[in-house]
């Protein structure tokens, strides 16, 4: 039996129901994470989880469960799931009410669904880089949000899966923002550049966690906006999410960046995140 989380409650995923009129599913009104699983412990489960509580702020909405109690129902389901590798993914939204735009009342409470799910990792697109193309990022101005309504998203990397790319990296203007669902980093001359945290770029715990590498390694980074033009003519690419771990991108629109292969600081990041995970959850190796 695969268990699944609905309102704090384990149940069989079979058994569980959510309301037609559940506003994440009417509106997107809610928020979510996802969480990486390796050898069955949750890698930086605080970081994401304080993430998922602040991004409900942001849109009002009271998860009202603190942090080390939801990490504790995680890891039962894990536990419950046998999950060894694996991502643990959660949501929650305003709830079920009438059709209407405006907020129910405090009576109606936020619907918390979570489940895991087993994925190894991606070996071959770490190792020896991934294409990516252009789009032009069309979503909302308040990006910071990790939302349910993932349109912009979705639409972006659509485009990408069509041209045979594995992301799609946005820009408003001239200006490099992050990928449909990732962070961009450029490498150029030493040094790792990546949009600042802002409005306008979802702050990536995996962009977090290199940005405490490179701190604590002395590698030189800086969080500034970058054009177009940068990216094209950077010495490396890479793009970080919590799945995609840190991945190469080694050619935009066709054409090779740097020498079309992974770089040498992407690889010096990889080998030290790797370092990481096997700190918080052991050895990666099979
Ligand atoms: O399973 C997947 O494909 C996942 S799991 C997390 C992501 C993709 N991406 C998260 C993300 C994002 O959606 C956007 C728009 N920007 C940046 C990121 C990276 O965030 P972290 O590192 O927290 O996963």
């Amino acid at each position: 039996m695969e268990y699944v989380i609905l309102n704090g409650e384990f149940i069989d995923r079979s058994k569980a129901k959510v309301d037609m009129e559940d506003r994440g599913y009417q509106f997107g009104d809610g928020v979510y994470e996802v969480i990486r699983v390796y050898n069955g412990k949750m890698f930086t489960a605080e970081e994401h989880l304080e993430r998922l509580l602040e991004s409900g702020k942001k849109i009002e909405l009271n998860i009202s469960y603190p942090v080390k109690k939801l990490k504790h129902l995680l890891e039962q389901m894990i536990v419950k799931n046998k999950l060894e590798l694996g991502i643990v993914y959660m949501q929650f939204t305003r709830g079920t009410s009438p059709r209407n735009h405006a907020y129910p009342g405090e009576d109606v409470l936020p619907a918390f669904t979570a489940y895991t799910r087993e994925t190894t990792r991606p070996e071959e697109n770490m190792k020896k880089g991934v294409k990516a193309l252009l789009v032009e990022d069309i979503r909302w101005l308040r990006c910071d949000i990790k939302s349910l309504n993932l349109l912009g998203n979705i639409m972006a990397k659509q485009k990408a899966a069509q041209s045979g790319c594995f992301e799609a990296i946005q820009h408003r203007g001239e200006t490099v923002t992050e990928g449909s669902s990732s962070n961009i980093a450029i490498v150029r001359n030493g040094k790792i550049c990546t949009h600042p945290a802002t409005n306008l770029i979802l702050n990536g715990i995996t962009r977090r966690k290199i940005n405490e590498l490179c701190q604590a390694n002395e590698i030189a980074l800086e969080e500034t906006a970058f054009t177009i033009e940068d990216l094209k003519q950077a010495d490396e690419v890479f793009l970080s999410s919590t799945s995609a771990e840190i991945t190469p991108i080694t050619e935009i629109e066709g054409k090779p960046i740097g020498a079309g292969t992974p770089g040498p600081l992407t690889r010096k990041l990889q080998d030290l995140f790797e370092t990481e995970i096997e700190r918080q959850c052991g050895s990666l190796q099979v």
